[in-house]
């Protein structure tokens, strides 16, 4: 048995690690439990323009068919985005999707693991996945976690996702010793907000800021992962005030309906997007873009030193 498994590259992915080259990686459980067809093929390969536009390129992770893929053509992705019934993939079942040949989209957890294995160190997210509110009774934490905790990869997000207990989320990080980066700002933003009403515990205002932290994080030796948490721009925020209700029923419909585990975060996604009048999503969709071009950015900047 060889000792890494076989992974699945476009030739521009395969290119620019050979070279040394800027690549980040991208997920895929925001195209299939995030947002509904079109706009989730739309958002894809909006996503990856936008990487190219910065002088990056883009390598979006997936499980089909068993075979690891970093790097998705644009007939790939509308595949995938189609696809009904794709696994829900971390860290508990990314070899099941292998070793059972079936087609599995990459949570935050599971995109940090390949892009590791794949050579690529930084990677642009929504929201990572967190404390769930009432984690007390339900135990519900997200994977995403302790992935950041021991997997040493950039993510680039836009906080974790305002229907978790933010607060819970960031001792979570911090016990696991991951450092949480606001980037430009004092507070830590909360998805479609740009303020959770908390102070961040770090910031940083550059890419090459970042990058001289992860360098020095690297000479210090098994450093994990670190988050950076990028505020959506304020032209398409919404207010953290009109959030707050939407969450609140979005939440209760949740626990009206019994929702658990793995369907928890697609849920309520689908009734915030409801609930707004579909505001959610355009907001969505902008902080995903805002988090692509910073994470190219700080690829550039860690391919130049
Ligand atoms: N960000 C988004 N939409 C999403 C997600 C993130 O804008 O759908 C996904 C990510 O894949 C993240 C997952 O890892 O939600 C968290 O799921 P859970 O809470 O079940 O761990
Ligand atoms: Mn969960």
């Amino acid at each position: 048995m060889s000792a890494t498994p076989k992974i699945e590259t476009t030739d521009e992915v395969a290119d620019a690690l050979a070279r040394g080259r800027p690549v980040v990686a991208l997920e895929s459980t925001i195209i299939t439990h995030g947002m509904p067809w079109p706009g989730n093929r739309d958002m894809a390969l909006e996503v990856e323009a936008a990487i190219r536009s910065e002088g990056a390129v883009p390598a979006t992770i997936a499980i089909i068919e068993g075979r690891l893929h970093a790097g998705l053509d644009e007939t790939a992705i509308t595949a995938l985005a189609q696809t009904k019934d794709v696994m829900k993939l971390s860290r508990a079942d990314f070899a099941f999707a292998i070793s059972e040949r079936r087609t599995g989209a990459t949570t935050v957890a599971a995109t940090m693991m390949a892009a590791h294995l794949a050579g690529i160190s930084v990677f642009a997210t929504g929201g990572i996945g967190g404390v769930h509110r009432g984690a007390e009774s339900s135990f519900d934490i997200s994977a995403d976690l302790d992935e950041l905790g021991r997997t040493s990869v950039i993510v680039v997000s836009a906080g974790a996702k305002a229907i978790l207990d933010i607060p819970k989320t960031l001792e979570a990080l911090e016990t696991r010793g991951v450092p949480v980066v606001a980037f430009g700002q004092d507070a830590m933003p909360a998805f479609w907000s740009r303020d959770a009403g908390l102070a961040a515990p770090l910031r940083l205002d550059s890419p090459a800021e970042i990058a001289a932290f992860e360098a020095t994080r690297r000479q210090l030796g098994g450093h994990g992962g670190m988050l950076i948490a990028n505020p959506v721009p304020e032209a398409d925020e919404i207010s953290a005030d009109v959030m707050a209700v939407h969450i609140q029923t979005a939440l209760a419909r949740a626990a009206e309906r019994g929702v658990e585990g793995k369907a928890v975060t697609p849920f309520l996604l689908g009734e915030i997007l409801e609930l707004t009048g579909g505001e959610s999503l355009k907001t969505n969709i902008a902080l995903v873009l805002n988090n692509a071009r910073l994470a190219a950015r700080i690829a550039v900047a860690l391919a130049a030193r």
